[in-house]
C-alpha cells in the first residue's frame, strides 16, 4: 500500500480493552478480542503517533441493563443513549484495562469516552451520539499534521466503525487493519465493512501489507 511519510501517519487502537474479550465473559466478550495486540503493535511501527481510546464507564450509568431492562432494548428520553448494554469497561476494573500485549506507555494520546452516566458514545472522536462534542482526538491529529490514520480495535461493528467514519468525515485518509479488529456478529461486521468502504476507507488484511 502506498503510504505517505511516517510523520504524517498515526495509529489508533480503538477500545482494545479486556471488557470486549473472553477474559471478561460477563461484560461484552468478542470472540478472539484478546488476540489483536500483535497486529496493533505491528501497525504502530508505520506511524509517528499512537493513540488509544477506551470506554470509561461508571457503575451508575443509566444505560446498564438489569432485571427489568434487557440488553439491546431501546432507551428513550436521553439524546445520547440509544440502547441498553450489560455493564462493561467500568473504570478501575479489569474490563477497563488494555488487553494483554499492549503497553500503556506506548500511547501519545488517550481518549476516555462514556464517562458521563447519560452518554454512551461509540466513536472515539465525540462524546455524544450526534458528533458535536469533541473528545479532542481530531484536534490532536490535526495539530500534529497527521493526514493518515491506521485503525484497529474492538469491536469492528460498533466502536471501530464509528471511529473510522468520524475520522473519514473529518478529512483524514483512513486505513483499517482487518487483522487488528474483531467484531460482535457476522451480519453487523459485514454491513460495517460495506459502510466503511462506501465512505472511502481503505483496508489491509494485516499490518505486513502496509509495507508492500
Ligand atoms: C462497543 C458496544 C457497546 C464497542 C462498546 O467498543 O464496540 N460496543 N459498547
Amino acid at each position: 500500500m502506498q503510504l505517505p511519510e511516517k510523520k504524517y501517519i498515526a495509529s489508533f487502537d480503538i477500545d482494545a480493552q479486556n471488557t470486549f474479550t473472553p477474559v471478561c465473559p460477563n461484560e461484552l466478550p468478542v470472540a478472539e478480542g484478546d488476540t489483536i495486540a500483535p497486529e496493533l503493535n505491528a501497525q504502530a511501527q508505520f506511524a509517528s503517533l499512537r493513540l488509544a481510546s477506551r470506554d470509561a464507564h461508571s457503575r451508575c450509568a443509566l444505560w446498564i441493563s438489569d432485571a427489568e431492562h434487557a440488553p439491546l432494548t431501546p432507551i428513550s428520553g436521553y439524546p445520547d443513549l440509544d440502547i441498553r448494554w450489560p455493564a462493561h469497561a467500568i473504570i478501575g476494573t479489569k474490563g477497563f484495562d488494555f488487553i494483554d500485549g499492549l503497553d500503556e506507555a506506548a500511547y501519545d494520546y488517550q481518549v476516555f469516552k462514556g464517562i458521563e452516566a447519560d452518554k454512551h458514545p461509540y466513536g472515539a472522536c465525540y462524546h455524544d451520539l450526534k458528533d458535536t462534542l469533541s473528545t479532542g482526538a481530531i484536534e490532536y491529529l490535526r495539530c500534529h499534521g497527521i493526514t493518515t490514520v491506521i485503525c484497529g480495535g474492538l469491536a469492528t461493528d460498533y466502536c471501530v466503525k464509528n471511529t473510522v467514519l468520524q475520522l473519514k468525515a473529518a478529512g483524514f485518509d483512513v486505513i483499517l487493519n482487518k487483522a487488528a479488529c474483531r467484531g460482535i456478529a457476522p451480519e453487523t461486521i459485514e454491513s460495517a465493512m460495506q459502510e466503511m468502504a462506501a465512505a472511502g476507507v481503505k483496508f489491509v488484511e494485516c499490518a505486513k501489507e502496509l509495507a508492500e
